[in-house]
């Protein structure tokens, strides 16, 4: 072998076994159907590492849930344990905002405009929020205890990436799903692609929406 060859193939076998682990990645999308195959938005899949619990870094702003034509928005909001959430009133009327979740108990009396403070989501748990003045009002913030998460969009895909190889417990929640899905998943590092995990989700509750608007699509 010439030695261009040898210094070359030496060169590769040293990076390969001093990667920095941070680079040894991958990434999922969860496709989120029912059981007719439509996409099924505002499902939250999270990767909990079996290994170690993650480390959470709340965003240093408080994520914004705001009431605009007596509805909340957005519908389901997935944060981190720690994560500070603003319910601003971009209405002309006055709203009480309020949960009796055991993750979060509180309560903001009548207020327009800004919300008087945020509120500190500080246990993992789901936290349905709701209105007292509008009872069709309510809204669902999915509070985790890892960093690899994500929304299902229009098209039913939730994707994560960036996720540290290694063996993780996934679970698919859904405000329409009593319990959520689960199972284990091994992340691999990238250069395998995407991995793609198919979920089937049954939504079997009724949500009441505002009679009139007629939005979002749940029946
Ligand atoms: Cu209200």
């Amino acid at each position: 072998m010439k030695p261009v060859l040898l210094t070359a193939l030496a060169a590769l076998l040293c990076c390969a076994t001093t990667l920095p682990a941070a680079t040894a990645a991958g990434s999922v999308r969860v496709e989120v159907n029912d059981p007719k195959g439509a996409p099924v938005a505002d499902a939250v899949a999270s990767l909990m590492p079996l290994a170690a619990a993650p480390e959470l870094t709340p965003p240093a702003e408080p994520v914004q849930i705001s009431q605009q034509d007596e509805e909340f928005s957005p519908y389901v909001t997935a944060i981190v344990v720690g994560t500070r959430v603003d319910f601003p009133n971009r209405d002309k009327v006055q709203h009480h905002v309020y949960s009796l979740s055991k993750p979060k108990r509180f309560d903001i009396p009548l207020y327009k405009g800004e919300s008087p403070e945020s509120v500190l989501f500080d246990r993992p748990g789901v936290v349905t929020i709701g209105c007292n003045l509008h009872d069709w009002m309510s809204a669902h913030i999915v509070v985790l205890g890892t960093p690899y998460f994500a929304k299902s969009g229009s098209d039913g895909r939730a994707s994560l990436a960036t996720v540290p190889a290694g063996r993780y417990r996934l679970e698919v929640w859904h405000p329409r799903v009593a319990a959520p899905v689960t199972r284990e998943l091994d992340i691999a590092a990238s250069g395998t692609g995407t991995q793609v995990v198919s979920v089937t989700l049954r939504p079997d509750r009724r949500i009441r929406r505002a009679p009139e608007s007629g939005a979002g699509g749940y029946k």
